[in-house]
């Protein structure tokens, strides 16, 4: 073992056929040979522990009187110092990481060795930790600490509860593209939308607003059909309800008149005015987006945890940094990281075949499923006891059209090294209390296309990611590079206000806040592509924040 890296060690278990705790990981690795320590573990453990607890591990070690370093004082950050392999890593922005290290030692240690099944294949072993988090419970508290472990030895795994998922179109597809889902899903999105502007605005159908006399003030909820300019220079937006449509005229020297920049096509808002003298127009003197209330209050975890957010990890691109992800999945299994129960994995797994032109001149694995198997053996490197849960993107091997479905049976096959939750894009993901609406992101370039102010940029994607929670809606503009699958509910309608938004797809790290909800847009893990570099797209790579689901703090790790 060249380098005695976590993962390495995991690697080396994992073709024993054992699936192995984080702290089973990193107490082999501490060991002065950690091949030999493989071959003892694996040798004493036997065929029927499908998932080796550091309690197991440290009883072998015990019993064979072999471990002779670091049992009184323990190297906490050993996995991060060993090898080197996380030498790199570094902290940016404003969190509290440091509150990771204080979690308490417990006076038990889980397992779960036994409550696998006993039968199962070694694939399988490698596979999964098969013990829901119940069976885990259960079996800690019984489980007695061996003799001559120390305090910070018997520290807590992780036990995370399996979130909960909402809004995700996987299984309930029933479009079939036709004309009537088109109306069906625009119908919907119009219905949920306007009732978050109805109470605010007095407004009236459009066909009521022609029999208004001229000079009323008056109110439209519509979805944007139309905006223009016209000759003076003025704005014509054209609103459309479920009886018809009506112009609204922006005055271009009203204060607020660069609101047009924001808007998108097909988006719902409301516009106040006046009617003019001859009716037929409306003169606006205010906008309405369907937004987020200002005075949200997120929920937050109630135990200290947190989730690292990724997306984009282009597996099978020429450009995959493996050795990124090699040293963030080595500190996955450190002390430091303990508090990291979940992995949310926002999209794009593989670089996918045929995505964009030219794109197999830079694909370092050709077949798309090869290019999953590949991603499947990154999933192994993470520690067994993480939930993570995954939504397609734009490079997956599922249809294009938004929203996605999650993995077919194929690819969850292929994938199912980790027992991760796979679900389809967009979808919310509650996490320990916490709502994560998780969407790949396609939109931003969009919003970031459309947008007037150069603050909606490549190099702020959180605020194009706050323009989609405004307009309450993750992929507003149909059309251009927005493929819409109809559908008949609209699953891309932001119904309720999530606690955090995390997307990926532009492969700019973005952190930020919009109306207390947080903005996570997580980077990636794929080196400058020759099309980036073409249009001067300079990625962050290797990147993963790192959220505290307790206090929401981010803290933005780097590999
Ligand atoms: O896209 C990563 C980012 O780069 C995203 O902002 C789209 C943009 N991109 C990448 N390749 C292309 C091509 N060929 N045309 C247009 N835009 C592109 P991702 O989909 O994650 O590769
Ligand atoms: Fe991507
Ligand atoms: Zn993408």
């Amino acid at each position: 073992m060249p380098d005695s890296t976590p993962v390495r060690v995991v690697r080396e278990l994992a073709s024993r056929g054992y699936n192995a705790e984080r702290d089973a990981v990193t107490l082999i690795a501490d060991e002065p040979d950690p091949d030999a320590a493989v071959e003892r573990v694996a040798e004493a453990a036997g065929d029927d522990a499908l998932t080796l607890t550091a309690a197991a591990v440290r009883e072998i070690f015990d019993t064979d009187g072999s471990r002779t370093t670091r049992r009184d004082a323990p190297n906490p950050d050993a996995a991060s110092t060993d090898g080197g392999a996380t030498a790199h890593a570094s902290e940016t922005g404003s969190g509290t990481s440091d509150a990771a290290l204080s979690t308490g030692p417990s006076a038990s240690e889980p397992t779960n060795a036994t409550t696998a099944d006993r039968n199962a294949t070694t694939a399988d072993r490698n596979a999964t930790t098969d013990a829901t988090t119940a069976d885990r419970n259960a079996t800690t508290a019984d489980t007695p600490v061996p003799t001559g472990t120390t305090a910070s030895d018997s520290r807590n795994d992780r036990s995370p509860t399996p979130p909960e998922v909402a809004g995700d179109v996987t299984g309930h597809s029933t479009g079939a593209g036709e004309y009537g889902d088109f109306v069906s899903v625009f119908r919907d999105r119009y219905e949920r939308l306007s009732k978050k502007l109805r109470g605010r605005v007095n407004h009236r159908p459009t066909d009521a607003l022609d029999a208004m006399p001229g000079g009323s003030d008056a109110a439209i909820v519509g979805m944007v059909n139309d905006i223009r300019s016209t000759a003076s220079g003025h704005w014509l937006v054209e609103l459309e309800d479920t009886n018809g449509t009506f112009p609204a005229l922006i005055m271009k020297d009203r204060d607020w008149a660069d609101v047009v920049d924001e808007l998108l096509l097909d988006e719902v808002i409301a516009i106040e005015g006046t009617l003019a003298d001859d009716g037929g127009i409306l003169f606006a003197d205010s906008v309405h987006f369907p937004d987020v209330p200002r005075t949200y209050r997120p929920s937050t975890a109630d135990r200290h945890v947190q989730a690292a957010l990724v997306s984009d990890v282009h597996v099978g691109s020429q450009e995959f940094a493996g050795d990124r992800w090699d040293a963030f999945a080595d500190w996955l299994h450190t002390k430091q990281a303990e508090p990291v129960e979940y992995l949310l994995v926002c999209g794009d797994m593989v670089e996918g075949v045929g995505v964009y032109p030219d794109q197999d001149e830079e694909l370092d694995i050709v077949d798309v499923y090869d290019q999953y198997r590949a991603f499947a053996e990154r999933l192994k490197d993470v520690p067994g006891d993480m939930e993570i849960v995954m939504i397609p993107g734009n490079h997956d091997a599922v249809r294009l059209a938004e929203p996605q479905p999650g993995f077919d049976e194929t690819l969850r096959d292929i994938m199912s090294a980790h027992d991760a939750r796979i679900v389809g894009n967009p979808a919310t993901v509650t996490v320990e209390g916490v709502d994560v609406l998780m969407y790949h992101g396609v939109s931003l370039d969009e919003v970031i296309a459309e947008h007037g102010d150069e603050a909606v940029s490549y190099d702020a994607p959180h605020n194009a990611m706050a323009q989609l929670l405004k307009k309450r809606h993750v992929a507003p503009q149909y059309g251009g590079r927005m493929r819409v699958a109809p559908e008949e509910q609209d699953y891309l309608v932001i119904d309720d206000v999530p606690d955090v938004f995390h997307t990926g797809h532009v492969h700019k790290l973005g952190v930020g806040e919009y109306h207390n909800v947080k903005l996570i847009n997580s980077g990636s893990w794929q080196e400058q592509t020759a099309f980036q570099k073409s249009v001067n797209i300079d990625p962050d790579v290797g990147t993963a924040p790192i959220l505290d689901l307790d206090t929401l703090d981010i803290t933005v790790r780097k590999f």
